[in-house]
């Protein structure tokens, strides 16, 4: 087979130095108001909006282009108290025994705890899981490739399009995470990745006051 009938015309769009200064000044400054929070309010929200946020993470480059992803999106009040329960177990067994003083006291600015109740009351909770290995057909295993890199990219699309809707979210990780993967009943190829409620602040909801990296402090010239 000759490869070259696999490719297609790519037509890019580009622009001027100037237009992409500009662009580039823009995105930053829109990204730049990104905080993450961990008050929701229970304002619900149509759901073809968080299905147009999911296709945008789901454009993410993966690795041979698998997109080893699965995006599983809870409203159910039950299953959101399923997994609030599950969750605030493990988080008090790590907030009292497993992490050390110097990680408690790293996270002692964000005044956090094991109790959680955004699990409860943002409208969607998004479990996005890697798929490790890819099912087929007949459930044989078909090999994915560098899965942590593909979804931690998905990851980044995904909470940029949440920002860009006008939505909030927190990246939650309960953990060991494996009691989602058998509340939702996922198959054997997937595995719990990170959590994300998504939604509306609370009134009056308040962010830690945090500095970003300057440019030079995260940027090296060769
Ligand atoms: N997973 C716990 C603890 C936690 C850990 C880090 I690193 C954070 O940046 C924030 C919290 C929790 O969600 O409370």
């Amino acid at each position: 087979m000759n490869n070259s009938d696999n490719f297609i015309p790519l037509n890019p769009t580009t622009f001027s130095n100037e237009e992409m200064l500009q662009r580039s000044r823009d995105f930053f400054e829109q990204m730049n108001e990104r905080r993450s929070i961990r008050k929701f309010s229970d304002q619900t929200f149509p759901i073809e909006i968080l299905e147009n946020i999911i296709k945008t993470a789901s454009t993410a480059p993966s690795g041979a282009h698998k997109q080893p992803w699965t995006f599983c999106v809870v409203s159910n009040s039950d299953i959101k108290s399923k997994i609030r329960a599950a969750a605030e177990k493990e988080e008090y067994e790590n907030y009292t025994r497993r992490m050390s003083d110097s990680w408690l006291a790293d996270l002692k600015k964000f005044d956090t705890d094991h109790i959680k109740p955004f699990l409860e009351v943002a409208p969607y909770l998004i479990i996005v899981m890697k798929q490790t290995y890819e099912l087929g057909e007949e459930k044989e295993k078909m090999q994915n490739y560098y899965v942590n890199e593909s979804v931690g990219i998905a990851v980044g699309y995904l909470i940029s399009a949440i920002h860009n809707a006008g939505l909030f979210a927190l990246t939650h990780t309960p953990s060991p995470m494996r009691f989602l993967k058998k509340i939702l009943n996922r198959p054997e190829n997937e595995t719990p990745y990170l959590l994300i409620p998504v939604g509306l602040p609370a009134e009056n909801v308040t962010v830690p006051s945090l500095k970003r990296k300057s440019i030079n402090e995260v940027m090296v010239r060769y």
